[in-house]
């Protein structure tokens, strides 16, 4: 690792080199930092460029540095800013691939900044639970005004590079080498005046309204990312830049962040962002992995079944440029389909030309619409998203497997069914594997792969890179009823309706779920995706309806607690948003916003007082740890199973699949945090008052995680032992 010094005629080159994205470490920092020394004293010197080795800049601190003795590091990111800028030879800054975060703050300390087209930049902490803190927040809003700099600091968002000229962050945007247009820049302007060009001593560009802005996105974040103390930190930092001179917005901006940094925020981000790398590098119990197997190209896809998730899978294929077949069962799915494809490609044409994408970016892969089996037959990969029903799913992948081509993959989009029945029909169970993608199917991050047990390592291996190409984070877990994370959800929902049995109102369970910060609470989620959903999969299982034996009880199924609630709701035909009613009103059919129902309050009452149950004041606190516990405690026993790899997977999941806030890890990462045996304690005295709830037993596997004295997360993995995978 080092930072290189090349002299081309009179302009030393200085080059950030730290593989794999030029991660600012000390040692990195250190070499800069003499390079930079050397160059300024240097008399042949009369420019300088930094630029990056293996076509990045930077992509900011090294994170993995973060939490370490800050007596271990050299001179700091932001002294390195100040010398760029206070040096009397110009600098310019080589932007290619990212700069972002500590990069970006890198290069605004530069005098000049050249980008190549495909670069990106950014201010990417707030996702680390952080702010740029080596002056990124004060130069910034000197560089563009506090309004776009506000939203690229509270959002995080990476500017491509023809935005970034447009915003005045790079001076200049290019095709071709970008250090050799940056020395011939460099060139031109020796012995040009460079009091212009130094950020920090320029004015913050702001508008009249500045203090509004910051306040109206103050009550934004605080809606959006509850509980997040990051995006509020980058707000005051900012509005320090609106209010104080440079020197005196540089010690906000370095309070913030060790206010900051004192908090268990920065931490849990920072490790669901590797996590989100480790579960990338997959391995299977036979010890086959990520390294050894190689994915088949996919040239061309096919979607069956256009309903919620076909029309977004397909959307998601085509916004990647692979051309789609979309087939459906008759001409009017196939017509509705059709239209509502198209307009969501429409709409994602649109962001993306707003986000600065060029034309051919923005440009979708073409998309087909047939009611045509035979067209399939050369497509390199079928996606199926047909009804939740195990008989028809057979039907279909018969049928796929006697018409689709020997080395086509078959995928299914089953939210829990098992894969390898599925698999059971084809010629190819090697080439059968689940691809659960989660609503809206082009929007969310979260792709659940799911391997049977005939499932090839070629199979896997396309299936995450196929996620990769969709710009989905792929999380390869076994096969079992309900997978991972549907399997986690049902032990969470079963204990909030318990807890509406008990006394809780629905609203009240979703404050309190959503105060702690998950994105939605459970009632509005269940009334959002419908109610009838989960009532006619029930029912199919015999759980509720005709083929229910005589004589069980409402409550009770076999030595179980059961609750009827959601089925009754069903048989008055109130199914969530869709029927303009469930465990809220709306308006009307379809309208978003959930309103407290007095209706479904007296209907509570009568509930409980045919079935002799007695209303109690439930707590917030214990309304969080019964939801949080039964879905933490199920986590462990799909450890205990060997159905995901380990508890990074589980959270990647739940972060990237359910909304889960960031700032809290995950699930498995929040046990943790909180303590293994606070999570068993408290699980041993829930499932004590309710031993017809098997969701509450604890697991063994937290037991012995407990017995063996709570040790950290990261080292759970080691203490399974014989109980690993049962696959
Ligand atoms: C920062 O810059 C804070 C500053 O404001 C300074 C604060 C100063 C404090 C002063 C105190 C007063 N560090 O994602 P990939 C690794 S915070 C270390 O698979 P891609 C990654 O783990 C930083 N490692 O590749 C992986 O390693 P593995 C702000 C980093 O092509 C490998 O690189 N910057 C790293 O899909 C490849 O990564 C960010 O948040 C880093 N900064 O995406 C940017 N970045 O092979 C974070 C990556 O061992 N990075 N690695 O698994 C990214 O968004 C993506 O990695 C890229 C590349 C878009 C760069
Ligand atoms: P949906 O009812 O909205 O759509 C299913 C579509 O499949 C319908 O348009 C139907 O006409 C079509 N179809 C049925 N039989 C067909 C056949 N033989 N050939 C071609 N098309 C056929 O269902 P959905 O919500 O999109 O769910 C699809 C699958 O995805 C299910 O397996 C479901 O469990 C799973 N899933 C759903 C969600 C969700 O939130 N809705 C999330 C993840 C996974």
């Amino acid at each position: 690792m080092a930072a290189f010094r090349h002299i081309s005629d009179a302009v030393a080159v200085i080059t950030l080199s730290n593989p794999p994205v030029n991660a600012l470490s000390s040692a990195l920092l250190q070499a800069v930092h003499k390079a930079l020394g050397e160059a300024n004293e240097d008399s042949a010197v009369k420019a300088i460029v930094l630029c990056g080795d293996h076509g990045k800049f930077s992509a900011g601190a090294d994170i993995r540095e973060f939490g370490q003795p800050s007596k271990k590091r050299g001179p700091g990111l932001l002294l390195l800013c100040d010398l760029l800028e206070g040096s009397k030879k110009p600098v310019v800054a080589a932007i290619e691939g990212v700069a972002l975060g500590g990069g970006l703050e890198l290069a605004l300390g530069c005098h000049y900044r050249i980008a190549h087209v495909q670069a990106r930049v950014g201010f990417p902490e707030v996702n680390l639970g952080i702010l740029p803190a080596a002056s990124g927040t004060q130069r910034l809003p000197r560089l563009i005004g506090i309004s776009p700099a506000l939203s690229m600091i509270t959002t995080g968002k990476f500017v491509p590079a023809t935005e970034a000229l447009k915003l005045g962050i790079v001076d200049e945007v290019v095709n071709e080498n970008t250090v050799d247009k940056a020395i011939q820049l460099a060139k031109k302007v020796i012995d040009q005046p460079l009091g212009s060009r130094q950020l920090s001593t320029l004015p913050v560009q702001c508008p009249p309204n500045a203090e509004a802005l910051l306040d109206e996105a103050l009550v934004k974040v605080k809606k959006q990312f509850r509980g997040a103390l990051s995006p509020q930190a980058c707000i005051e930092a900012l509005r320090a830049a609106v209010r104080l001179p440079y020197s005196e917005g540089i010690k906000k901006e370095k309070e913030l962040f060790d206010f900051l940094y004192n908090t268990d925020q920065p931490r849990a981000q920072q490790y669901a962002f590797f996590a989100e790398r480790k579960v990338a590098k997959w391995t299977l119990p036979s010890g086959v992995s990520w390294k050894t197997a190689s994915p088949q190209p996919i040239r061309t896809a096919a979607v069956i079944g256009l309903g919620t998730m076909g029309r977004g899978i397909v959307t998601s294929l085509a916004k990647a440029q692979i051309p789609v077949i979309a087939l459906e069962q008759d001409k009017k799915q196939l017509d509705l389909g059709s239209k509502a494809v198209m307009s969501l490609l429409d709409r994602e044409a649109l962001k993306m030309k707003q986000l600065g994408q060029s034309a051919a970016a923005s440009q979708p892969g073409p998309v087909q619409f047939t009611l045509d089996y035979s067209k399939l037959k050369d497509v390199d990969i079928v996606i199926e998203a047909a009804y939740e029903n195990m008989v028809l799913k057979k039907e279909i992948f018969r049928r796929l497997s006697a018409i689709c081509k020997p080395k086509a993959f078959l995928c299914t989009n089953t939210s829990g069914l098992d894969i390898d029945e599925i698999a059971s029909v084809t010629d190819r169970p090697q080439m059968v594997i689940g691809t659960h993608f989660f609503s809206p199917a082009h929007i969310m991050k979260l792709l659940e792969v799911v391997y049977g047990q005939n499932t090839s390592s070629t199979t896997i291996s396309t299936a995450m890179h196929l996620g990769k190409m969709l710009g989905k984070i792929g999380v390869l877990v076994g096969n079992c009823p309900s997978f991972v994370g549907n399997r986690l959800m049902r032990l969470y929902i079963e204990q909030v309706i318990f807890l509406v049995e008990e006394g809780s109102k629905p609203e009240e369970i979703d404050r309190a779920l959503e105060d702690f910060g998950l994105a939605m609470g459970p009632f509005r989620m269940m009334d959002l995706s419908g109610l009838d959903i989960g009532w006619k999969s029930r029912t199919e299982i015999g759980l509720t309806g005709p083929n229910l034996p005589t004589g069980t009880p409402a409550r009770q199924r076999g030595s179980k607690r059961y609750s009827p609630l959601p089925d009754i709701l069903c048989e008055k035909g109130r199914f969530g948003q869709k029927s303009g009613h469930g465990w809220y009103k709306y308006e009307k059919p379809g309208d978003r916003n959930a309103i407290p129902d007095p209706w479904l309050h007296n209907f509570l009452s009568e509930y409980r007082g045919i079935h002799n149950l007695k209303s109690r004041h439930i707590s917030h606190d214990e309304i969080i740890d019964r939801c949080l516990y039964a879905l933490i405690n199920e986590g462990f026993k799909v450890l205990e199973d060997g159905i995901a790899s380990g508890p990074e997977d589980i959270d990647v999941i739940y972060n990237n699949g359910y909304g889960w806030p960031k700032h809290k890890g995950g699930p498995m990462y929040y046990a943790s945090l909180v303590g293994l045996p606070v999570v068993l304690t408290k699980l041993e005295k829930y499932y004590e008052a309710n031993p017809d709830i098997p969701g509450l037993k604890p697991s063994g596997f937290l037991k012995k995680l407990v017995a063996i004295g709570n040790p950290p997360l990261k080292e759970w993995q080691s203490h399974l032992g014989s109980q690993s995978s049962k696959l």
